[in-house]
């Protein structure tokens, strides 16, 4: 597995090189709306500590994104009035990872739009 490297594109929008639609932000983690979103409300929560992902993620940073990754999922729920709402979370390109930078998808999700398998 690479390194981090502090020149992806979630780095950049964190020091604000790039800019971006920031729906949350505290002392450890932002939230922000996904450019190329799967469903409208599609969000994504990155730790400000930089990671690649979840393989080489301190658990200390984790247990600071996992609670405002369910403040996210229950926010946009509502916004967006969904039945239910998507986590994802990918780790190296071989599952599908294209930004690495650790992240989050919170996704809301209809019945009348539901995950093809
Ligand atoms: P993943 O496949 O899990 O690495 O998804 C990366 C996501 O990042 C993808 O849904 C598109 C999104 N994305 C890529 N570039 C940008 C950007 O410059 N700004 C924002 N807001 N999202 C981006």
């Amino acid at each position: 597995m690479s390194a981090y490297d502090t020149n992806n594109i979630f780095a950049k929008i964190l020091r604000g090189e790039i800019p971006s639609t920031r729906v949350y932000e505290d002392a450890d983690t932002v939230a922000f709306m996904d450019v190329m979103p799967q469903a409208p409300g599609h969000v994504l929560v990155i730790p400000k500590a930089g990671s690649r992902n979840i393989l080489d993620a301190d658990p200390a940073v984790l247990a600071k994104t996992i609670p405002v990754v369910q403040k996210i999922a229950v926010a946009v729920k509502e916004a967006f009035e969904a039945d239910g709402v998507y986590v994802a979370q990918f780790n190296e390109p071989a599952a599908g990872q294209t930004v690495f930078h650790l992240h989050f998808h919170v996704i809301p999700r209809h019945e009348s739009s539901p995950l093809k398998p």
